[in-house]
């Protein structure tokens, strides 16, 4: 018996470990060291995505301890020694009732919150912000369409780093978004297909290219937020983070009047080819890009 309750403990050990892992360890807007859980919630979304997380979690520790206990019991108590004449039972209505019935109750149990969570993840509130997120061999192009702006987003190298600045997270020009505000995000891929996630808005979508996905989150908190590509697209796959910035309204409103100067969209011209291989638009920026590496 106390190998048993060795065991109990190890197990209690390592559910606690598990819970409190998203908890404790998990930074804001960015992986942490030793981080086990999900990244801190920053949207509506990620709080109900890791709500959702750590009620399975629990749930699956509880079956799975329950189920073990049960192992153990009926090989201690029913092996060949203790119990030498078995019983000749076949049938217990009311055991089989309560294993079909539970386990439905437990599917139900969990299909409720699954559903609430697709459906707020689907159905795209009314934007106060779209941007468009393009994935190009290996940077993204962000456009503000109502603001008329465009961008090329590439990762900061190890070298460049400013203090405060995470290694392959950071980008010379950061996604900027008000904080919220819901931002609606188009995605879409220039030449294979790509994915645009951040852990802390709850957000993964693929970018493809001749197609345009969508989703969207609302950022309830100020600060930097960091995610990645996250379908394998080539080489340097690794190397095109997503860095978004949640400002306050007014931070916003000064950003974009520097931003309309700096990046103004010229309408003459014809409109970047995103439908098949790479885009006239991109070689350029795709040699700048090379020539870092
Ligand atoms: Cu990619």
């Amino acid at each position: 018996m106390r190998e048993f309750n060795r065991l109990i403990a190890i197990l209690v050990a390592c559910g606690a470990i598990l819970a409190g892992g998203g908890i404790a360890w998990a930074g804001l807007g960015q992986p942490s060291p030793w981080q086990l859980g999900p990244q801190q919630a920053a949207s509506p979304v990620m709080e109900d995505i890791v709500w959702f997380h750590h009620f399975l979690l629990w749930l699956i520790v509880i079956i799975s301890v329950f189920v073990l206990v049960l192992l153990i019991y009926v090989m201690i108590r029913f092996n060949a020694r203790r119990n030498p004449t078995p019983s000749r039972t076949t049938h217990n209505t009311l055991i089989e009732v309560i294993w079909t019935v539970v386990p439905v109750m437990i599917l139900v149990a969990i299909a409720v919150p699954s559903f609430r969570l697709l459906f707020l993840q689907l159905d795209v509130p009314k934007a106060d912000l779209t941007v468009k997120a393009t994935g190009k061999q290996w940077f993204w192009t962000y456009s503000y369409p109502d603001a008329k702006i465009e961008f090329d987003s590439l990762m900061v190298q190890a070298k460049d780093l400013k203090a405060n600045q995470p290694r392959l997270l950071s980008v010379d020009n950061e996604l900027v978004v008000p904080v919220n505000k819901v931002v609606r995000v188009l995605t879409t891929g220039a030449d294979v297909i790509h994915a645009f996630a951040v852990p802390s808005f709850g957000i993964k979508i693929d970018a493809i290219p001749g197609r345009i996905n969508e989703t969207w989150f609302k950022a309830e908190k100020e600060g930097m937020y960091y995610g990645q590509c996250s379908e394998l697209c080539g080489k340097d796959h690794a190397f095109m983070p997503i860095a978004v910035r949640v400002v306050s309204e007014s931070a916003y409103t000064a950003w974009l009047d520097e931003a309309k100067k700096k990046f103004a969209t010229d309408d003459s011209a014809p409109t970047p080819k995103v439908a098949h291989g790479v885009g006239d638009t991109v070689k350029p920026r795709l040699a700048a890009a090379e020539a870092v590496r």
